[in-house]
């Protein structure tokens, strides 16, 4: 089978054949049918030896729809053909948050040689991906696996995310969504859906503000001197309840601080490597509080399969063969990928 693989740290991913495994125990293989591309693939494809708390080589990609090619000799509640989506934090499976779901935050990651599918272990940029346990697959029906797969990272990162400040974005509330790319598309979607919160859109590329008002943002305004005080006036002069930083660098945290409103919440979500001086007094509000939510749980990827397949989520896709991978991974890195990448074995 083919697969895109990491050969070791800094070098670049090959397109290589290896052996395609066969299930045991509880495993599952899928055939896999898409495999979106994430801003932490390029991050792990630039990191040097030790930067990441896992070793290389591996196979790439975390965020996977496919079929049931087979399954391991233990395995009862799945069947060949069964399609589904993979839940790609792989943690110990033992510890008290992986034994509730919470794979994502396991308490024992320290002592895992990987962060996940497509992440230390063999991921889903390939012909075939084997996963550990049937608990990993949610079914997705009659749900496109090229809209599916996104959904296990660039929707459960956001609907997380959004979970985790649902009592701030009640009746009358404001939002800011900073970065409209894969996963801000989805915010705005999933905040439409949930909330009654007024949804304000930020971006630096005007096609993405087109994006965000197409996926129902109340307001889209390119990121400027003057975002900080367009936002505050768009939400009474009082400041966003929330903020969501999708890009996580200096610039959209100190934006982020500037338009929070008193006892407001800043979810850092991008891995901008950005920083941010969390004193008293400071930038920040008073009451205001700062999250760092990482990917998802669980249960949580099955309501946002669920929400997907009610029609109130719909992904931007860019479409590229398996064996344009590089190509991909360029354009993303360049910026101007609309919507998410997603490769499809060719
Ligand atoms: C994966 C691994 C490490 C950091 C961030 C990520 C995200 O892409 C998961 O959503
Ligand atoms: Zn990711
Ligand atoms: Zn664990």
């Amino acid at each position: 089978m083919r697969a895109l693989r990491l050969p070791s740290w800094g070098r670049p991913p090959v397109l290589t054949d290896i052996d395609q495994p066969t299930p045991r125990g509880y495993e599952v293989l899928l055939r896999v049918e898409a495999a979106g591309l994430c801003h932490s693939d390029l991050h792990v494809l630039d990191a040097g030896p030790g930067d990441m708390p896992f070793p290389a080589p591996f196979t790439l990609g975390h965020e996977v729809a496919g079929r049931v090619a087979a399954v391991g000799p233990a395995v009862t509640e799945i069947a060949a053909g069964d399609r589904v989506v993979v839940y790609g934090p792989w943690g110990c499976g033992e510890c008290r948050r992986c034994s509730a779901g919470r794979e994502n935050y396991c308490d024992r990651r320290a002592e895992l040689s990987w962060a996940g599918m497509g992440l230390g272990r063999d991921g889903g940029m390939a012909d075939y991906v084997l996963v550990p346990s049937t608990r990993y697959l949610e079914p997705i029906g009659e749900l496109d696996p090229v809209q599916a797969a996104p959904l296990s990272d660039a929707g459960l990162t956001p609907y997380h995310a959004i979970q985790q400040c649902r009592a701030a974005l009640g009746d009358g509330s404001t939002v800011a969504v900073i970065g409209v790319g894969g996963l801000g598309h989805l915010a705005i979607q999933i905040l439409r859906a949930l909330t009654p919160s007024r949804v304000f859109a930020v971006d630096v590329r005007e096609e993405a503000l087109a994006v965000a008002d197409r996926c129902g943002a109340h307001l889209s305004t390119r990121a400027s001197a003057d975002t900080g005080r367009i936002l505050r006036t768009a939400s009474g002069g009082y400041g966003v309840d929330v903020v969501l930083d999708f890009a996580g660098t200096s610039s959209t945290l100190d934006l982020a601080a500037r338009c929070l409103r008193a006892n407001g919440e800043l979810v850092v979500i991008g891995s901008g490597g950005g920083q941010l001086t969390v004193r008293k007094p400071g930038p920040l509000p008073q009451g205001g509080r700062i999250s760092l939510p990482f990917w998802g749980t669980r249960p949580e990827l099955a309501e946002v399969i669920s929400l997907a397949r009610s029609g109130a989520l719909r992904v931007e896709v860019e479409r590229f063969p398996l064996s344009a991978a590089h190509e991909a991974m360029t354009r993303l890195r360049a910026g101007d990928l609309k919507g998410r990448a997603v490769l499809t074995p060719d």
